[in-house]
């Protein structure tokens, strides 16, 4: 990893950066998952680079989902691998969710290098290389998907997700959690709970909610599910691009 200095205004996104970079060098991230992140960064820096209250209402409503869920799975692509592996094993466990590995770009080494990158990170089980189940809807390859995962889950994480898989994922019945910095994105408009925040900021903070909601009763969780309005939540994230007061950067 390329050393950046703590002092640089842009830190934090040079940090992503080098972890993208990083990811492609390793066979973990696919070259247009660089493009991807490019895309991704436009929208962060125009919400500010941070949390904004309805992307933290988002977050809780997702750790209630999980919570709630008979079976939840995070979907792991090759960005996610890249920019908070370790988080994703503390949600999992936090929530007691399932993790698997579902490329867009689907290759068995990239799996399997996604896989390996998992574990050494502490994930116990890793699904998707099974791949005995089918999303209904998408074509062979971008429909392959784990039967006793996301093929059984009734609620599924898919972060910075392909807007068609996302929408065929909805429509095969699952409550869908995205996490999309782009509120106009397919992704994010057909999820139960559109997550609009950086993946770097938004997996940590459903870690949060969910410990912080870890012994919160059924009926609890249920108020925070019932409660949550995904139009709203588009909408505000929209009004926070459109109108935000963006400052000069550098
Ligand atoms: O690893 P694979 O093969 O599964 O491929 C993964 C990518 C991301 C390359 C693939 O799914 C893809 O091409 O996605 P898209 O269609 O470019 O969509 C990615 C979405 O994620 C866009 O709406 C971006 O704004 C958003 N995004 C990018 N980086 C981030 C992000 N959202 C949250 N956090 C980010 N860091």
């Amino acid at each position: 990893m390329v050393d950046v200095p703590e002092s640089h205004p842009r830190y934090e996104s040079l940090l992503t950066r080098h972890r993208i970079e990083d990811g492609v060098e390793k066979g973990i991230t696919s070259q247009q998952g660089l493009i991807a992140q490019g895309r991704g960064e436009a929208f962060d820096y125009l919400l500010g680079e941070e949390t904004i209250p309805s992307a933290d209402d988002a977050a809780r409503a997702a750790a209630a989902h999980l919570l709630l869920a008979d079976h939840a799975v995070l979907s792991v692509n090759g960005n996610v691998a890249a920019l908070v592996p370790g988080e994703t094993v503390d949600l999992a466990a936090a929530t007691g969710a399932d993790i698997e590995v579902n490329l867009f770009n689907r290759t068995e080494a990239r799996m399997q290098a996604i896989a390996d990158h998992l574990r050494e990170r502490g994930a116990e089980e890793v699904k998707g290389l099974t791949a005995d189940g089918r999303i209904p809807g998408l074509d062979h390859e971008r429909a392959k998907v784990d039967a006793d995962g996301i093929g059984a889950a009734d609620v599924v994480v898919v972060p910075l997700e392909d807007g068609d898989r996302a929408e065929a994922l909805a429509d095969a019945g699952k409550t869908e959690i995205v996490v999309d910095l782009n509120p106009l994105s397919r992704s994010a408009q057909s999820a139960a709970v559109p997550i609009i925040d950086n993946i770097i900021r938004a997996v940590p903070n459903v870690t949060a909610h969910a410990r912080e909601l870890r012994d919160a009763d059924e009926d609890r969780l249920q108020a925070i599910v019932d409660g949550f309005d995904a139009d709203e939540t588009r909408a505000a994230a929209e009004r926070a691009i459109r109108e935000g007061t963006l400052q000069r950067s550098d």
